[in-house]
């Protein structure tokens, strides 16, 4: 008699991450006899492949089956209902970065459903939605994990619960979270002649858009919400009940006079006339023998956090780090003067793939 455990899986988001997922999802099946994988919902905004008996969706035909489909994605509570209703457990697999549905995550953990997710949009909306989240999973059983949403693969949630839940006290932690302001750092302000020509702030914010390293309009990097957001998730993991990533001082790289323009491709063109404004604090810095980099640090003893651009010595691991890596220190009790670090590389479709799917596989093991 077979012993294999079936487990459903929905996938919402087919996009850079979406595609490495349900890639890496495939292997995982084949390299896994025990557990019989079941594809049984796919969507992206605006197409969907399931059926209402879940038969299984091929993995690997996933991409090709929703360019085909003409179905729609279901409505969050249609959905929820649906996945309540399967015959077996269900693990929601969210790589959108849609509020609807980070919304929605109270709702589908209370129905047995588990969250794995890249999506930082739950965990960083309000603190009451944060315990509503984590008080549904309690409740119901269901598990809710989120590596992905710090530092892409990087073992960097895992730690810090693994750091809390040891009874170490995490007294302070600092560090570079955004792949994309570390590029363009590292690039425009290298700690050591690098052998590229460095260009002026603006045209050094244009090559990152054009090697794909920031969002669709820069400024989403640059307004410095995305290190917001994993700074309040660190701080959350912490202790500290942090409201919301809008409830301490974050630092926005852009200038005032492009918050308000219609597009990032006229922020772009506009950026230029800038350019003086990031000289002059990059020339101030060098003057010490500095480089700038933009931080996140939260201090958990005085409850404070703050994002933006600070100064480090070249040798200093975040003066000296390189391409669009990732660096987070953790000062705790046990770890005394020398911090637990963290880094590599902490952006692209793969790596974070990796973080949801060994999410995944901590989900299947427990339920
Ligand atoms: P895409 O490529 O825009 O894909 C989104 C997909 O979701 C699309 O298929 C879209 O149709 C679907 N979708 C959106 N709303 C939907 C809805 N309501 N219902 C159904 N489907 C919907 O986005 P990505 O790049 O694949 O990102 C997916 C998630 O992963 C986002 O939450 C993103 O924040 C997160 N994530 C991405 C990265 C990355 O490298 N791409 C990282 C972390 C998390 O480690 C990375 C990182 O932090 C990058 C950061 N910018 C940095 O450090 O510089």
């Amino acid at each position: 008699m077979s012993t294999q455990k079936q487990v459903f899986i929905a996938v919402i988001g087919a996009g850079g991450v979406g595609k490495c997922f349900l890639g890496q999802l495939a292997d995982l099946a084949a390299r896994r006899p025990s557990t019989r994988l079941s594809l049984c919902y796919i969507t992206t905004s605006k197409k969907a492949v399931y059926s209402k008996d879940y038969s299984d969706i091929s993995i690997t035909g996933a991409i090709d089956s929703l360019a085909a489909s003409t179905q729609t994605p279901l409505p969050i509570p249609a959905l929820v209902d649906y996945l309540a209703a399967a015959p077996a457990k269900v693990v929601l697999v969210d790589n959108t970065s849609s509020e609807l549905v980070a919304d929605a995550y109270p709702l589908i953990l209370s129905r047995g459903i588990s969250i794995v997710t890249p999506n930082k949009k739950a965990f960083t909306s309000s603190y009451k939605h944060w315990q509503d989240i984590f008080a549904a999973a309690a409740a119901s059983g269901a598990k809710v994990y989120h590596e992905a949403s710090c530092g892409a693969g990087l073992p960097v949630i895992s730690t810090v619960k693994d750091l809390v839940e040891t009874g170490d006290q995490i007294l302070r932690v600092e560090g570079i979270f955004s792949g994309t302001l570390s590029f363009l750092f590292n690039s425009f302000a290298p700690a050591s002649p690098t052998g590229a020509a460095v260009g002026k702030w603006s045209s050094e914010v244009a090559k990152a858009k054009e090697l794909g390293y920031t969002e669709p309009d820069p400024r989403d990097d640059l307004n410095g919400m995305d290190v917001a957001r994993k700074l309040t998730i660190l701080a959350r993991l912490a202790g500290l009940p942090v409201e919301s990533p809008a409830s301490f001082p974050v630092e926005s790289l852009i200038p005032k006079e492009l918050e308000s323009v219609a597009s990032g491709d006229e922020y772009l063109e506009k950026l230029p006339q800038y350019d003086s404004q990031m000289e002059e604090l990059k020339a101030a810095a060098e003057k010490e023998g500095k480089v700038l980099r933009y931080v996140g640090s939260v201090d958990v003893t005085t409850q404070s956090l703050k994002v933006g651009l600070q100064s480090f010595d070249r040798s200093h691991p975040f003066g000296a780090l390189k391409g669009s890596d990732n660096i987070f220190t953790f000062y705790t009790k046990r770890y005394g003067s020398t911090p637990l670090i963290i880094q590599g590389a902490g952006a692209g479709g793969e790596i974070t793939a990796m973080g949801v799917l060994g999410d995944l596989i901590k989900v299947l093991s427990q339920i």
